[in-house]
């Protein structure tokens, strides 16, 4: 994948998402639960370019801005919090329409180290989304005061996304962030993510229905992503995806 992004692509993001994407700038996404520092390595990637409004018909706060890394211009886009991706809420809605439609270039899921196993579940839904994610593993100085010892490698490794260790609030990691998103952007690095295997029962049915609706909805949506939304009754995706062009 190269810096560019299909005018489809954009265009959703201009009129769906009021992103303004006219100088073609890679879309990165930042993700996660509440309170788990997105805004502040949203702030420390932006500093003053940055504007906020609402997400297009809703009361939730949309955070957008720029940064600048290596002579690249990047778009950030600070999702609202959330434990998942059900759209439960207006804030999960959002989440889950700009992951899904937006098809942002890379997404940054800001996970609190000290409440790793609950952060995962999010993590693991949009793995589900979109493989070009990258894990930042934030509030690492809290961890290691409550002696909570990570091993990264490890967490990587089951994962299969890249995890950056930080400390948001005093920019430690954020430069390695940036690196590794610039080297997603670019396609250099290549994640395999280890999406969650369901009860046999329910692969079943989700490897009889991915053929049906590939021929319904072509190779390029995410046909496991939908199958998972087929089985859970969500008929409102559908009529999304069916008026998305
Ligand atoms: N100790 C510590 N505190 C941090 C770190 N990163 C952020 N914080 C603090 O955690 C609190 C929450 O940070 P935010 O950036 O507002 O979190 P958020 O994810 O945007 O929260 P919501 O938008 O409510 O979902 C703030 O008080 C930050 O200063 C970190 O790495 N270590
Ligand atoms: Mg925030």
């Amino acid at each position: 994948m190269g810096l560019t992004k299909s005018s489809t692509g954009l265009n959703i993001l201009q009129e769906k998402f009021n992103v303004d994407v006219s100088s073609n700038q890679p879309v990165i996404a930042l993700a996660g639960n509440p309170n788990t520092g997105k805004s502040t390595v949203f702030n420390a990637l932006t500093g003053l370019n940055q504007h906020t409004g609402n997400w297009p018909g809703k009361t939730v706060l949309q955070a957008q801005g720029m940064y600048s890394h290596q002579n690249i211009n990047y778009k950030l886009v600070d999702l609202p919090g959330t434990y998942s991706l059900l759209a439960n809420s207006s804030e999960e809605e959002v989440a889950r329409d700009f992951l899904y439609f937006g098809s942002p270039d890379v997404t940054v899921v800001v996970v609190d180290a000290t409440v790793l196993e609950r952060n995962l579940n999010l993590a693991y839904q949009i793995m589900e989304i979109t493989p070009k994610v990258i894990i930042c593993l934030n509030l690492l100085d809290e961890a290691k005061r409550k002696k909570i010892n990570i091993n990264i490698p490890m967490l990587q490794d089951k994962l299969g996304v890249p995890v950056i260790p930080t400390v948001a609030r005093d920019g430690f990691g954020l430069l390695e962030l940036k690196d590794k998103i610039a080297q997603m952007v670019q396609g250099k690095a290549i994640t395999n993510p280890q999406l969650v295997k369901y009860d046999e029962d329910i692969e079943e049915i989700i490897n009889s229905l991915v053929p049906k609706m590939r021929s319904v909805y072509g190779e390029k949506e995410n046909l496991r992503w939908l199958a998972l939304k087929l089985i859970d009754g969500d008929q409102e995706i559908f009529n999304k995806l069916a008026s998305k062009e």
